[in-house]
């Protein structure tokens, strides 16, 4: 003990010496970004995003170790660009609701809320915000669950769990639990692409499983400018294409199915407020799709509004 004690004492103070430098550059790096963020980020680019995501880290000072190399950062020269769209309508939304997943199935908004304790699965028709009151049906989760993703099988919703390793498997009709399976990994945002489901979690990687198995039967991993995208969150398939949230962003990344690359962003930063957000993790999340009339509604954690939305089409933009 005495000689563990002694080389303590000697190793001690390079060690203090060699973290403190790497915590006040770290620091003094970041601080510089989050003035950049404030000044020149008025749109998506994987240059915003990784200002984004490190600022968040820094936040959560455990995870500071957590790195895009500063030669990505420095090199990202974007030139993906943010596609136009117009507000068509607004609909009440709960601002308790920390948004996870989002999708329409009709007549019905469906809707995972996160949080330890606080977990459910909401089920709703979208109501005009001059009506009151907000009513729903709610299947509540036990405290021990923090829901995430949602997607839909048949009659059935599909939810993601963190940490448990679990896709729980709800009834839509009845909102009862039905079945549970296991998965390897974590479990943020899930998207169902014909007899597969796609996860994303806090890793780059995004993993296809046949529904039931345990292991991936592929990985992925999404490329904006080819740099890997990290912070995939809520998702949805809208036709050819994989609308994703990329936490903690207002941004959406548009991502070609096919090779699971990043063609556009659509930049939500300026449909809600700042001022009007409860916590500094109210960023845009939840999206879900029309396929009948092409209507995207999105929402954000405890907004209290969602938007209903008709984006300018890849193909228009390159016309
Ligand atoms: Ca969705």
């Amino acid at each position: 003990m005495v000689t563990v004690g002694v080389l303590m004492l000697d190793i001690k103070p390079v060690i203090l010496l060699n973290l403190f430098v790497f915590f006040w550059c770290k620091i003094s790096y970041l601080s510089a970004n989050d003035k950049r963020i404030e000044i020149s980020h008025q749109t998506c680019s994987i240059q915003y995003i990784i200002d984004k995501q490190n600022n968040y880290y820094l936040k959560y000072f455990g995870r500071l170790f957590y790195s895009h190399s500063l030669d990505v950062i420095n090199s990202s020269d974007d030139n993906l660009e943010n596609i136009r769209y117009q507000i068509l309508d607004t609909y009440k939304h709960g601002n308790k609701i920390s948004t996870q997943g989002l999708l329409f199935s009709e007549p019905f908004i469906f809707e995972s809320s996160g949080g330890l304790g606080q977990s459910r699965l909401i089920k709703y028709q979208l109501q005009k915000t001059d009506n009151a009151p907000f009513k729903y049906d709610v299947l509540k989760l036990p405290d021990n669950i923090f829901v995430e993703g949602i997607t839909e099988l048949d009659d059935t919703i599909l939810m993601t769990t963190l940490k448990k390793e679990e896709l729980l498997v709800i009834d839509k009709k009845s909102m009862r639990l039905r079945e549970k399976y296991t998965f390897t990994g974590d479990g943020w945002g899930v998207l169902r692409d014909d007899d597969t489901i796609v996860i994303s979690n806090s890793t780059t990687d995004m993993s296809r499983f046949r529904l039931g198995n345990k292991v991936p039967i592929k990985k992925h991993k999404v490329l904006a400018n080819n740099v890997i995208l990290k912070g995939i969150n809520e998702m949805e398939m809208v036709g050819e294409y994989i609308f994703a949230n990329i936490w903690p962003t207002d941004c959406i990344a548009i991502i070609d199915k096919t090779n699971f690359v990043v063609l556009a962003w659509l930049d939500l930063s300026r449909l809600y407020p700042v001022t009007n957000r409860k916590y500094w993790s109210s960023v845009a999340n939840g999206i879900a799709y029309d396929k009948k009339t092409g209507v995207l509604y999105v929402t954000g954690k405890n907004w209290d509004k969602i938007f209903a939305i008709k984006f300018e089409s890849l193909n228009e933009k390159n016309n």
